[in-house]
């Protein structure tokens, strides 16, 4: 499936030069809590929860203040807005890109998926997204955590991006005592521990309804979450700056032949004509910082909306 990336840029993707944003998939199995935890995010409820009259193609979330789009197979755009889908044949539409201007999107992308076991879905809509993922969050509900079939799908994904993913489980809240809380996490650790940087357990739902209340905020597991997802996204930053200029060394002969890193070159491209990208952070939330890591402790003085 996402074994090695394509050889070719599809139409569908757009061209753009210079640095780029680390881009993280949100995946999971239908209902799993996608979503909500992007909506959480970015601090807004753009994306509808819990849709069942309209299925959803990947949603492309990127900073900014153009109209949202819907992105055909062909790289054609038109005008979308998302409460309008209903009923919209979905066949040739690749993903729909959906600007807002929320903190966390100067940081990172994020690409919430359909379900991968959606049955009104075809595998393809989220199968060929993959090739661009950096990262995943991939949710899955701790009532029922780390099914086979999610452990199916996970098993084709390249080893790179599993290195570069989060498994949280959602729903924390169902599980009623803090020891089976622990019994799910031993269990799926003991599954999947090689298959993830980080693998943590969390409420949605409480984080959503929080507020200021920091207590409930803590207790839901958001903060360790924001620690794991920000580090992820720092790391993931430098590693997309450390290739750049190191291709930036090098010239770039074709058009549309660099890699699907989201630099499509169409010419020569230099280190000068490219100013890195570094957004301007502010403090949201104030968390505690594990005392190692202060590296990422100093670049985590930002926090997603989340709260
Ligand atoms: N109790 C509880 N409910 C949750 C949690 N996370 C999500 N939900 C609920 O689960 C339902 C589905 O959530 P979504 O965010 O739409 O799930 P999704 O993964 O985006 O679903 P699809 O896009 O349809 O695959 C919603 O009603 C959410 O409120 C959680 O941590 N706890
Ligand atoms: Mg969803």
């Amino acid at each position: 499936m996402t074994e090695a990336p394509p050889t070719e840029i599809p139409d569908f993707w757009p061209c753009t030069h210079g640095p780029r944003l680390p881009r993280i998939a949100l995946m999971g199995e239908f209902s799993a809590g996608k979503s909500t935890l992007v909506n959480l995010m970015v601090g807004a409820n753009p994306l509808p929860v819990q849709v069942v009259a309209t299925q959803l193609p990947p949603v492309w979330m990127a900073y900014g203040s153009q109209p949202s789009v819907i992105v055909d197979l062909a790289g054609n755009e038109v005008p979308c807005r998302l409460d309008e889908l209903n009923g919209m044949s979905l066949d040739d539409v690749a993903f729909i890109k959906f600007y807002c201007e929320e903190e966390i999107l100067k940081r990172c992308e994020l690409i919430d998926m359909p379900g991968i076991s959606d049955p009104n879905m075809a595998s393809i809509i989220w199968e060929r997204m993959m090739p661009f993922a950096d990262g995943v969050v991939w949710c899955s509900p701790a009532t029922q955590a780390w099914r086979q079939s999610e452990a199916a799908v996970w098993e084709g994904v390249d080893a790179k991006i599993q290195a570069n993913s989060i498994l949280l489980l959602t729903r924390a809240d169902m599980l009623l005592t803090a020891r089976d809380k622990a019994r799910v996490i031993t269990r799926v650790k003991s599954e999947a521990d090689a298959a993830f940087r980080d693998i943590l357990m969390m409420s949605l739902t409480q984080a959503r309804d929080a507020m200021d209340n920091e207590e409930l905020w803590h207790e839901s597991g958001a903060d360790e979450f924001v620690l794991a997802f920000l580090s992820l996204v720092e790391g993931l930053a430098s590693s997309l700056e450390d290739a750049r200029v190191e291709r930036s060394d090098t010239v770039l002969e074709t058009p549309r032949a660099a890699s699907i890193d989201g630099e499509c070159a169409t010419g020569h491209v230099s280190a000068d004509a490219i100013v890195p990208r570094r957004p301007k952070l502010r403090l949201s939330v104030k968390v505690e910082r594990p005392a190692s890591d202060a590296s990422t402790a100093q670049s985590l003085a930002f926090m997603p909306k989340f709260s």
